[in-house]
């Protein structure tokens, strides 16, 4: 495809100072594919102690950030700090932002834009829950999502693009190879459409949700599944 494998190690609310040595000690030691892009997503914390430890050829990412540089936004982030810590992605849009913490299309997509401003590459999820997905909703769900983060990029080369089925998160029920490819080739159409032919062929759609080792090779054969984002297994 020409397009450069990506995997990405979200690991979500979880991790100390010893597990995260433990971690960085594993993945410097290598070796990893020169073929594959390699992140890594501490939680915000430990951005600076991950990049810290972690040889150049990973990079790391923060979980999410505010849309604005600085401010009387307490307890949130700035992509601007994101930066200042050495990180280079944020992921911004995960289901457990949309779904626990109530964000909504519209600030994801500002997110997005002012994450890219500030010179910071953004991995935007989108995804279907189950009972969407049972009403065959799944196109008009992620495409809905997709909007708000398109209205808002205008270098695509920094943003990747990971479908994550919200049934399929954290509960061992991994998407079918085929059920990934099905979504991920509708998304790349649907770019192609909305954005340009060019963009559609080269950005990056990753898939998350329950990825293993076990599961991962299977699925990375697919044409249109450009690499991981892997949670629990991360
Ligand atoms: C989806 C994924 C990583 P897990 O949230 O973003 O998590 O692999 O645990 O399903």
């Amino acid at each position: 495809s020409g397009r450069k494998f990506y995997v990405g190690g979200n690991w979500k609310m979880n991790g100390s100072h010893k597990s995260i040595d433990e971690i960085v000690s594993f993945l410097n030691a290598g070796p990893l594919d020169p073929n594959t892009e390699v992140v890594v997503s501490p939680p915000a914390l430990y951005v600076e102690y991950a990049r810290k430890k972690l040889d150049a050829k990973i990079a790391v990412a923060a979980q999410n950030c505010y849309k604005v540089a600085s401010g009387a936004f307490t307890g949130d982030i700035s992509a601007d700090m994101i930066k200042d810590c050495g990180a280079t992605w944020v992921i911004l849009g995960h289901s457990e932002r949309r779904n626990v913490f109530g964000e909504s299309d519209a600030l994801i997509g500002e997110k997005t834009k002012y994450a890219l401003g500030a010179g910071i590459g953004v991995i935007a999820c989108v995804g279907e829950k189950l009972e969407e997905r049972e009403a065959n909703k799944t196109t008009e769900v992620v495409f809905k999502q997709m909007e708000s983060i398109i209205a808002n990029v205008s270098d695509w080369s920094k943003v990747v693009i990971a479908y994550e089925p919200v049934w399929a998160i954290g509960t061992g029920k991994v998407a079918t190879p085929d059920q990934a490819q099905e979504v991920h080739d509708q998304l790349r159409k649907w770019m192609a459409q909305k954005v340009s032919a060019d963009v559609a062929s080269k950005v990056r759609i990753i898939y998350g949700g329950s990825v293993s080792a076990g599961n991962c090779k299977e699925l990375g054969q697919k044409p249109d599944i450009d690499g991981f984002l892997v949670g629990g297994a991360s």
